[in-house]
């Protein structure tokens, strides 16, 4: 039951798990409300409905306080419930970014994925820089348990960066450098398509993110940057 998200509960990234505990507070509070609130309609139906003979008439009430006062608070403290609990999760995510081990450009287009890295020197707009038209860069590639910042920009359109797996969306809006991070627990090849509708390509843009262990990682290095 709590398996069915990408990459099994928890995730493959250090926050997903904090992020899942969010999404099924809420659904089970949802599931508890919608059960409880068709119990009790399937219930007035068969007891309040027309029987043969019937010669009750349905009485008029106008307000009830108590009823309304009721119906006004549980949900506020449902409502604040959610807020509390989510504010956590976001304050994990977004509130911070951790110093990076490994940064990245990514660049959205109609409808691709364009990734830059910034070779061993580490700063970007170098001679050593290898992007998209280097064919072992053509994916995202990037080690495992290590703080992963990447630039997010786009080309044209608004795209949206997002890897189920990780957790993550984040849009890329054009004009905008936006960072996001990701530290991601086990290694493997996870799917990264463009979440935010950008054109007649856009079901097709899909690209993916390379999770190696340290030392697929250094052998991913040495061969992209001999
Ligand atoms: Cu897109």
């Amino acid at each position: 039951m709590l398996g069915w998200l990408p990459g099994g509960y928890g995730g493959v990234s250090t926050y997903a798990k904090s992020i899942d505990d969010v999404f099924y507070f809420i659904y089970y509070l949802t599931a508890f409300i919608f059960l409880l609130v068709t119990v009790l309609m399937v219930w007035f139906i068969v007891r309040y409905r027309v029987q043969d003979g019937d010669t009750r008439r349905a009485t008029y009430t106008h307000g009830n306080n108590l009823l309304e006062l009721t119906w006004t608070i549980i949900p506020a403290i449902v409502f604040v419930g959610i807020w509390f609990v989510s504010k956590t999760s976001w304050a994990e995510i977004k509130g911070q970014s951790p110093p990076p081990d490994v940064e990245v450009r990514v660049t959205a287009k109609q409808f691709g994925w364009g990734f830059a890295y910034p070779g061993p020197d580490k700063a970007f707009d170098t001679a050593d820089d290898k992007t998209d038209k280097d064919t072992s860069t053509r994916e995202l590639y990037v080690p495992v348990n290590k703080v992963v910042r990447v630039y997010l920009s786009s080309e044209d359109v608004i795209h949206s960066f997002f890897v189920p797996s990780f957790r993550l969306k984040q849009d890329a809006v054009p004009g905008r450098v936006i960072p996001v991070w990701f530290n991601v627990t086990k290694p493997g090849r996870y799917e990264l398509p463009c979440a935010e509708l950008c054109g007649p390509g856009h079901s097709g843009m899909i690209s993916w993110v390379n999770v190696l262990s340290e030392a697929e990682y250094q052998a991913w290095v040495q061969k992209t940057w001999r």
